[in-house]
């Protein structure tokens, strides 16, 4: 058990490790309820310590023998570790523990899965494996000796030596001990080869449970185009000579990036056209793509510390951005990526969970790995690269990997390579990394003869962890579209540093209108008032894809509040613009396809809340509902056309082509079922050889109240599928009218194959339930009690996961007062729990306040 007397960490009493670590070698003895785990370590005094300290991180191990230079030694062990007397001079540490990686159900350090042995230790794992100073500034060279009945045994690393039942490993790269991973079990490989641009031959290989074998050739694809990536953009290879990749089933996140053995959560990697959607094939590219970048951007250069992060994260999702951007299509990425943002990082940074890009303390460090770590962290890398310029971030970059190839660095560190091939003064822009809370921005302008004056102001909403917000570097892409649709200035971007400040453009013939924030420069609040006429302008003209996508977006949400609060009327220039863009051949479906998509109704809620007033959950889904009906009375003629016109008559390819036109003619389908009861729906599920055109015409058939024939026929399909009988599972509470949303999950609980125990069934309710925005906040309550009631009984056995979960509640406070009494209730009857774990003690008393 974890200690229950909160802790907190702070960024400020960091100091090093009094030791050096030389060499470890591990050896295991495998039995999944008395593994035996022995270690060999050389230490070294630290000549750069202060605190000479033996302190070994340990959890929930049995300590069976330790001895120094051989000679027997009785440590004083606490629940979090040992100390330990230990020379002034190199030593060798030597222990030999007990661990049950057959009970060990949080998922974290070594356990079991389907019967076969995996580890997970990001952030804080290894310490259940042995004791070791578990941090990740301790890097050292590891060998790894693994016994086991298994056919397959996996460590880091190269392999030395293989024979039945044993096998040894060797990993040449100094790394931390976070970066540890085994895994044993009877596996089949999908094998395949890369030659490096340094002429390395690296044998490539995707471990699946047997059965899974004709679910691999995606991943390894997009392996190979992610290693060839690499090289071609950043200039960086592979070093070593295996790559493997392992598909384990329970996992509590996407995938961990070990080096040189990547494990990932199966549904981030196992696909075929019959059982994957188009978008499980793109986050699946993605997310290889993350963990095989990770290999120079946290394995090669790691974290100091845990508060660094985003020094591995934010740069990492930044590099897997642009990798999809040149896969796909960069303007559809981009927005996806700011939809994403505003869903996920936005309530974060403006909610009781805020905390800087770095933050300065926590209690338990798993409960950080969050949007605003990964999603903002990136973000800010690109308002770097912005304000440098693409060749001086190339430059940057460079000197970063030369400089700092084999370190445990930090923010400092990242802004430094930055200063000095810029010359820069980036004091400023490092706010971004220690400052919570999303900016907003405001315009105002003006037009005098031929000059548009536009001035901006900035404001950061202060938070309890950032109470005294100071002014940030926000650099403003900016174009000027005139009154008959030309561009009469291209994008440039203003550099903002002050609280307010005001830009010029002369020699304008006639007053244009600003398009601003192009790309979604930096993450903030725009507050730009435009008429609806302007907007629908832009909607039509504005050559940024970004900004042209906002505007009709703008206007959908401007439409749907005009409901709740006046009713049913939506502005015909408005509806008559969506039509010209979804019909314009001229742009890519899958934008058009985007273009379809309505702000979401937790969108909306935020929306309302920003404007100071209380959204009502049942009004909102209200207004969406309508808002779908008028667009599919409007736009009845185009729907059709568009749905027939789109069809891909060639055989399946997940790629971005045909995967747009797949998007755009089931967002049309998704209308026509609103009006034919389903019938076309139903047709496409008859017919469907993929599961995109499946599972869209299955979610229009249950919104139409045509499910339950159709369920059952799915469900006999697939019953063997654990991956699409998430989808099946999930489906149903996604789809489930909001007075029945609770209900429907409590069902599915009690069907055989909810297995509460794999995170991914229990998030493909639980994570839909807290989703379904007028669902899970039905007046009656009954969502927030159900979800309390497993997250009390997830905890018990998987705090990791339970705690990320509890963040459903982070936004309470928006709502009414009934509402907010019933979540409180629940937040305090969790928290009264008793043994509730450190992870969601600490996520529920800051969601709680
Ligand atoms: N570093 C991995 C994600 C990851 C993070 C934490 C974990 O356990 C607490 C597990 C995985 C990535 O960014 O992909
Ligand atoms: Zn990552």
């Amino acid at each position: 058990m974890k200690d229950a007397a909160p802790q907190t960490i702070y960024l400020s009493d960091y100091s090093p490790f009094g030791y050096l670590v030389d060499s470890v070698s591990l050896i295991f003895d495998l039995a999944p309820h008395t593994t035996r785990v022995k270690s060999r370590i050389a230490f070294r005094p630290n000549p750069d310590a202060t605190d000479g300290t033996f302190f070994l991180h340990g959890e929930a191990l049995t300590l069976i023998s330790a001895t120094i230079d051989g000679a027997p030694v009785s440590p004083d062990i606490t629940p979090q570790g040992l100390i330990c007397a230990v020379p002034d001079a190199p030593f060798v540490w030597e222990s030999e523990v007990e661990i049950d990686p057959a009970n060990n159900t949080a998922l974290e350090g070594l356990y079991m899965s389907n019967g076969m042995y995996c580890t997970q230790c990001e952030a804080e794992g290894f310490r259940k494996i042995t004791y070791y100073p578990d941090r990740p500034d301790v890097m050292a060279i590891f060998d790894v000796t693994i016994n086991g009945p298994h056919p397959v045994l996996l460590s880091n690393g190269n392999p030395v030596k293989s024979a039945p039942d044993t096998a040894q490993w060797h990993d040449p790269w100094p790394k931390p001990a976070y970066l540890f991973a085994l895994v044993a079990g009877d596996l089949v490989a999908h094998s395949d080869s890369f030659t490096t641009m340094e002429g390395r031959h690296v044998a490539l290989n995707l471990y699946v449970r047997p059965g899974d074998e004709g679910k691999c050739d995606f991943g390894m694809r997009a392996l190979k185009a992610s290693m060839k990536w690499d090289e071609d953009v950043y200039g960086r290879a592979y070093d070593l000579d295996l790559f493997n990749i392992v598909a384990v089933d329970d996992f509590n996140m996407g995938a961990m990036e070990n080096k040189g053995l990547n494990i990932f959560n199966s549904s981030v990697v196992l696909a075929s056209p019959e059982t994957s959607t188009d978008m499980n094939f793109e986050r699946i590219e993605a997310i290889i793509a993350h963990e095989y970048f990770h290999n120079w951007t946290g394995n090669r250069i790691t974290c100091r510390d845990w508060f660094q992060l985003c020094l591995k994260e934010g740069l990492t999702v930044f590099r897997d951005s642009q990798f999809t951007c040149d896969m796909r299509s960069a303007p559809v990425k981009r927005i996806s990526d700011v939809i994403d943002l505003r869903a996920r990082q936005f309530p974060e940074d403006q909610g009781p969970l805020a905390h800087p890009v770095r933050p300065e303390s926590f209690q338990e460090i798993n409960n950080f790995y969050t949007a605003t770590v990964y999603e903002k962290g990136a973000e800010v890398i690109g308002m770097l690269r912005r304000l440098v310029g693409d060749a001086a971030y190339a430059r940057a970059l460079d000197l970063y990997f030369d400089r700092h190839d084999g370190d445990a660095a930090t923010i400092e560190d990242w802004l430094q390579v930055f200063e000095d091939t810029t010359d820069r003064d980036l004091s400023q822009f490092k706010r971004w990394y220690t400052q919570a809370g999303t900016p907003h921005l405001h315009v105002s302008e003006s037009f005098e003869l031929d000059t548009l004056t536009l001035t901006l102001r900035q404001e950061t909403p202060p938070s309890a962890a950032t109470p005294a917000p100071a002014p940030l570097v926000i650099p403003i892409a900016l174009g000027l579209i005139g009154p008959d649709g030309e561009e009469v200035l291209d994008t440039r971007v203003l550099e903002m540093t002050k609280a307010e400040q005001s830009f010029r453009f002369t020699g304008l013939d006639a007053q244009p209108i600003a398009s601003i924030l192009r790309g979604f420069s930096a993450p903030v609040i725009l507050h730009h008032d435009l008429s609806d006429a302007d907007r629908v302008h832009l909607l039509a003209h504005d050559t940024d894809p970004f900004n042209r996508w906002e505007a009709g977006r703008t206007l959908a949400r401007k439409a749907l509040l005009g409901i709740i609060e006046r009713g049913t009327q939506v502005d015909a220039a408005y509806l008559n613009g969506l039509r010209a863009v979804i019909t314009d051949e001229r742009l890519d479906p899958a934008y058009r396809a985007l273009m379809m998509g309505l702000p979401s109704q937790s969108d909306l809620a935020s929306a309302l809340h920003e404007r100071g007033q209380t959204p009502d959950p049942a009004a909102i889904h209200y207004a969406s509902e309508a808002m779908r009906d008028i667009l599919a009375s409007h736009l009845a003629d185009d729907l059709q056309a568009l749905y027939h016109a789109h069809q891909v008559s060639e055989p399946y390819q997940p790629d971005a082509d045909q995967s747009g036109q797949r998007a755009l003619s089931n967002a049309m389908l998704s209308l026509i079922s609103r009006t034919d009861g389903a019938a076309l729906a139903m047709r496409q599920f008859q017919g469907a050889d993929n599961m995109t055109q499946q599972l869209a015409a299955l979610a229009c058939g249950i919104r139409a109240g045509q499910g339950d024939e159709m369920l059952a026929h799915f469900e006999a399909q697939w019953k063997d599928d654990r991956l699409v009988m998430d989808k099946w599972f999930g489906l149903q509470v996604h789809e489930a009218a909001p007075e029945n949303a609770a209900a429907v999950a409590k069902k599915l609980t009690e069907h055989p194959d909810f297995n509460w125990k794999n995170p991914n069934r229990f998030r493909s309710v639980f994570g839909m339930l807290a989703m379904h925005h007028a669902g899970f906040h039905h007046a009656s309550g009954a969502g927030y009690r159900l979800l309390a009631d497993w997250l009390i009984r997830l905890d018990a056995v998987n705090p990791q996961t339970t705690a990320r979960m509890c963040s459903a509640f982070q936004t309470w406070r928006r709502y009414d007062p009934d509402r907010q009494a019933i979540i409180k209730e629940q937040l305090d009857r969790i928290l009264g729990t008793e043994g509730l774990s450190r992870d969601s003690a600490e996520m529920l008393t800051r969601i709680r306040g």
